[in-house]
């Protein structure tokens, strides 16, 4: 199904009038307003094919009427998301849980759809049924040359599906480690792993940017051959110019400082990718901004900051929603994603960087404290609804989705038991 600007008009409607006197209001209050809204208005966030249709967790996965069959029905269902926010231009795909067969069918599908690719995701975290050897112990890793070599292959395969689908990166995000003490030689796991990444890299065009995924746990609990930023960053710099880290916002110990190591990779021109989501308590893949949603403000400071003082030339960063749930219709969730980095986005973009660099000059911890306070505690609903309305989307879009009878639609369309590719 399409959503018709139509129905996008109608949902508007009633809720026209009331942001008029809101934003009229707001204009008084801020000086940078309009600077802002035009930020939020062209700022775009990838989807996941792989959240798409119903998570699960490893205890079990419980199915959502209505969820894509295909790599075409997901485009389908990125576009829902994008028609109703105006924010989500791009897919990310896993391959190969979301392999195209013609690459030119679903090209063109995305274009009609006014859709990019977004970075290619690898997988050798899972064995396939025709693949000849396993990654039971490890991928790029491995001790056994032919299993690394078969690993490498799947990244250029998957570099190859995406430069035929007018993709620019690939995200390498390794399984590799260990669960025992002794099981494997640290110092030979990274070596192969670094060899490993050069072939891969060697592959990859001019044009394109390979992006570093750490973590420090899961699913391997011991050791993980990438466990943190400064590995990804050491791998990135060995390889060149094209390699960068990408930070998963679950991909952290507890109380870890996110928006500290955001600031040095942007200082260093080494951020290249984003994983949004949230957690409590370890990988969670959580919706944005439910848990932590100051964190999330934080960060996006020290990204306000860090490109608005970029020294290092740092690319903008590849910005990729990954999470997964297994109780809110997916949609709705994705779009509840999509609405919490915006906020965190608008409010620090309120921040007055030039009176927290003054009180952070006069060691006035009070006074910051005070600027990013103030910000956060902004209402910056208006800002995000009066950037939707500027791309024709919805004002509120979880609320249009509701009434449109959308997930209705869509079971009416392809059934109560499609199951959707994914994790
Ligand atoms: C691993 O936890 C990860 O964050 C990687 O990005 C994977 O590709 C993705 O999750 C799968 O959901
Ligand atoms: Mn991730």
């Amino acid at each position: 199904m399409r959503i018709s600007k139509e129905q996008i008009k109608e949902s508007n409607n009633g809720l026209l009038e009331t942001h008029k006197e809101d934003l009229a209001q707001l204009c008084k209050k801020h000086k940078n307003l309009e600077q802002v809204i035009d930020v939020i208005a062209k700022y775009n966030i990838a989807i996941p094919s792989w959240a798409l249709g119903a998570g699960g967790t490893r205890f079990g996965r419980f199915g959502f009427g209505g969820e894509p069959g295909n790599l075409e029905q997901k485009l389908d269902d990125v576009a829902i998301i994008n028609d109703l926010t105006g924010s989500a231009n791009a897919v990310s795909l896993h391959i190969p849980w979301d392999i195209s067969e013609d690459a030119s069918v679903i090209k063109a599908k995305a274009d009609l759809l006014g859709l990019n690719f977004d970075a290619m995701n690898s997988n050798t975290f899972q064995d396939q049924k025709e693949q000849e050897y396993s990654y039971k112990f490890g991928s790029l890793c491995h001790t056994d040359k032919t299993v690394r070599d078969q690993a490498v292959a799947h990244n250029i395969e998957v570099i190859d599906q995406g430069i035929a689908l007018g993709s620019k990166s690939l995200t390498v995000w390794l399984a590799d480690g260990s669960n025992f003490p002794g099981q494997l030689n640290f110092r030979r796991a990274f070596e192969n792993t670094l060899s490993s990444l050069k072939e891969i890299y060697d592959h990859l065009p001019d044009d394109w940017k390979m992006f570093i995924e750490y973590k420090p746990y899961e699913p391997n609990f011991y050791s993980m051959v990438i466990q943190d930023w400064g590995t990804s960053h050491m791998l990135a710099k060995d390889l060149g110019g094209k390699a960068y880290t990408l930070v998963d916002l679950g991909h952290h110990l507890p109380n870890t400082n996110i928006e500290q190591i955001v600031s040095t990779l942007i200082t260093r021109g080494m951020l290249g990718g984003f994983h949004f989501n949230d957690s409590k308590y370890g990988d969670d893949d959580l919706s944005v901004g439910v848990i932590k949603p100051y964190q999330l403000f934080l960060i996006f400071n020290e990204l306000v900051y860090g490109f608005e003082n970029n020294k290092a030339n740092n690319p903008v960063p590849a910005w990729m929603i990954d999470a997964s749930h297994n109780l809110k219709d997916p949609l709705e969730d994705l779009i509840q994603s999509v609405d919490a980095i915006e906020t965190a986005y608008a409010k620090a973009l309120l921040i007055d960087q030039k009176a927290l660099e003054e009180a952070q000059l006069a060691n006035d911890v009070v006074a910051a404290q005070r600027i990013l306070q103030d910000a956060f505690q902004s209402d910056v609903k208006t800002i995000l609804a009066e950037a939707r309305l500027r791309n024709a989307a919805a004002i509120d879009p979880v609320q249009a989705y509701r009434k449109m009878d959308v997930r209705n639609e869509l079971i009416k369309e392809r059934g109560m038991h499609n199951a959707a590719t994914g994790l």
